[in-house]
């Protein structure tokens, strides 16, 4: 699946989701196993100059379009009823990668949270709007970019100056952040992939 992903062979892809399926693998191991490492590739390419924008973005097509055909019916057949706790979750300012916040978003909802979505490229001063006008348990940031997951910092920094900080947790995902960056810029929680998010958040409202 990773090379079919990496081959951008969205019908090879689409076979290999619906044997994996069949044969039991769960939705979070196709995406974790499959899907991701196949982005990662894709990603790898672009950096050694074989790939170009184009081949990034028909590998976000080709992801999204497997997550809607094959992932999220089954998913959604997994929904749990009860109300965990409101999320507001976004993509930090200068980035546009919305995938990988997407699933995190997806899980949490299946999970029993209510997830107010900003979508991409989301100011500081927009996560504090919203965590005034929503009043969440949690919020949470994603990046993919090593420029842009300092503004996760300044997002911090934000709502401590509006006096917001004490009245929500923070997690913050997204491939180049670690545990140890999320420590340094005062978050509370990491999460390495999107069930890690879930199971991290259950603990956040506790
Ligand atoms: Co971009 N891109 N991209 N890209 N892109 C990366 C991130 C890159 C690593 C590729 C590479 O060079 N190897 C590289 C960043 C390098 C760096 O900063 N060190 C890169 C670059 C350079 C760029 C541009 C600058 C390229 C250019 O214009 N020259 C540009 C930047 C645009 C911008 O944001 N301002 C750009 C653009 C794009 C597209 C728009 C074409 C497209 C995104 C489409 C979209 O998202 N709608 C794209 C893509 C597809 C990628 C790769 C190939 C795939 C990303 C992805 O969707 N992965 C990516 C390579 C890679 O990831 N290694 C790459 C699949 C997804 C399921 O995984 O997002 O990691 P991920 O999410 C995971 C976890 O990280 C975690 O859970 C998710 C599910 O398991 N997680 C959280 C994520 N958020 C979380 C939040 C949480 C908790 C967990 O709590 C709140």
């Amino acid at each position: 699946m990773k090379g079919a992903l990496a081959e951008l062979d969205e019908s090879r892809v689409d076979s290999l989701t619906t044997k994996a399926l069949e044969q039991g693998c769960s939705p979070h191991e196709v995406v974790e196993r499959g899907l991701r490492p196949g982005m990662q590739e894709v990603g790898f390419r672009f950096e050694r100059g074989e790939y170009f924008l184009p081949e990034l973005m028909i590998s976000a097509e080709i992801f999204n379009a497997v997550m809607q055909r094959y992932i999220l019916p089954v998913l959604t057949k997994e929904q749990s009823g009860e109300y965990k706790g409101r999320v507001v979750i976004g993509t930090v300012r200068g980035d546009i990668h919305d995938i990988g916040k997407n699933l995190v978003a997806v899980m949490l909802r299946i999970d029993g949270f209510e997830v107010i979505d900003l979508g991409v490229d989301v100011s500081p001063e927009r996560f504090v709007e919203a965590v005034r006008e929503y009043r969440p348990d949690i919020v949470g940031m994603s990046a993919l970019l090593t420029t842009t997951m300092l503004e996760m910092r300044n997002v911090i920094e934000a709502l401590r100056a509006a006096g917001l900080r004490d009245s929500v947790k923070v997690i913050v995902g997204g491939a180049p952040v670690t545990l140890e960056f999320a420590r340094e810029i005062g978050a509370d929680a990491y999460a390495r992939d999107a069930v890690e998010a879930v199971t991290v958040c259950r603990e956040l409202v506790k």
